[in-house]
C-alpha cells in the first residue's frame, strides 16, 4: 500500500514514518510513502499557496491552482486512487473505515491548513473527507498520520504475528477488556485471581463482561452497533443491577 501526501509541511511525517511498527513496514516494503510540497505548485513570484474568503470572514483558505496542479500531478502517476482530505467536517474515520481502505494500492491524503481549502478541490476529485475527531487542529497532517497509522497497521504482514489486529478494541464493535502483565502485585493492587487461573473459559467470559462492562459505562452507543449474543445480554443485565457474574 502506498500513501500519497500532500502537504505544506512534509518535514511533519519524518518521525511517524520511520519508527515502530509503520517504520518496519515500510522497511519490508509493505507500505510506501511520497511526499509532495503543494508549494512546489505554485507558480507565482512568493509562490502563495493561500488566499483571504469570498464572503469575508477570518483567516485565509488554500487556493486551488497549486492544489489542483500538485493533484493533477499524483493522480497522472496513480490513475484512480481514491482521494482523501483531512478535515473536521468530514466523515468519522473509524476501524471499519480504516479496514475498508487497508485494500487499497494507492491512497492520497490532502493535508489543509489555514481555515481550509477552496471546496473546489474537493469537487473536482471526488475527494472524500474524513475526520479524526470533533475537535480542530493546525493542519490536516496529524489527522493524516493518525489516518495512515490505524490504515497501515492493517495491510497483510505489516503487524507481527504478536500484535495481530484479531481481539482489539472495534474489532467487535466494543472496548477491550483490560490487560495486565507481571508482577501479580504491585503497590497493593492485585492483578484478578481468574486470570492467573488457567482457566481458559473463566478467563474469556471475565474478558467479555470487562468489555461490556467498560463499554456500558464509556461508549454506551456503541452497544447499539455490537454484535450481542444472548449471554453477553445477560451479563449486561446483570452488570445494570450492580451484580458480579
Ligand atoms: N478533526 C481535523 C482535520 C484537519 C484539521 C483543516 C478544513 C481545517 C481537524 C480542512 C479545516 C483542514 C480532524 C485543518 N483539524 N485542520 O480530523
Amino acid at each position: 500500500m502506498k500513501f500519497h501526501i500532500l502537504t505544506l509541511f512534509p518535514e511533519m511525517f519524518a518521525g511517524p514514518l520511520t519508527t515502530s511498527i509503520i517504520g518496519r513496514g515500510v522497511e519490508a516494503g509493505l507500505l510506501g510513502f511520497e511526499l509532495y510540497n503543494i508549494r512546489d505548485f505554485a507558480t507565482d513570484r512568493h509562490r502563495t499557496v493561500d488566499d483571504a474568503p469570498y464572503g469575508g470572514g477570518a483567516g485565509m483558505v488554500m487556493k486551488v491552482e497549486p492544489l489542483t496542479a500538485c493533484l493533477e500531478t499524483v493522480i497522472a502517476r496513480v490513475p484512480g486512487a481514491k482521494v482523501l482530505i483531512a478535515s473536521p467536517g468530514g466523515v468519522p474515520l473509524s476501524q471499519e473505515m480504516a479496514r475498508e481502505l487497508s485494500a487499497e494500492d494507492e491512497i492520497v491524503i490532502v493535508c489543509g491548513r489555514y481555515e481550509g481549502i477552496d471546496d473546489r478541490v474537493r469537487e473536482l476529485f471526488s475527494a472524500v473527507e474524513f475526520s479524526i475527531g470533533d475537535y480542530v487542529l493546525t493542519g490536516g497532517e496529524l489527522a493524516a498520520m493518525v489516518l495512515v497509522d490505524a490504515v497501515g497497521r492493517l495491510v497483510p504482514g505489516v503487524l507481527g504475528s504478536h500484535e495481530s489486529a484479531g481481539e482489539e478494541s472495534f474489532s467487535d464493535g466494543l472496548l477491550e477488556y483490560p490487560h495486565y502483565t507481571r508482577p501479580p502485585v504491585f503497590r497493593g493492587l492485585k492483578v484478578p485471581d481468574v486470570l492467573l487461573s488457567g482457566n481458559h473459559r473463566e478467563i474469556a467470559r471475565w474478558r467479555r463482561q470487562e468489555s461490556l462492562r467498560k463499554t456500558a459505562r464509556i461508549r454506551p452507543a456503541l452497544l447499539e452497533g455490537a454484535e450481542l449474543s444472548v449471554e453477553d445480554r445477560k451479563m449486561l443485565r446483570a452488570l445494570e443491577r450492580g451484580e458480579e457474574t
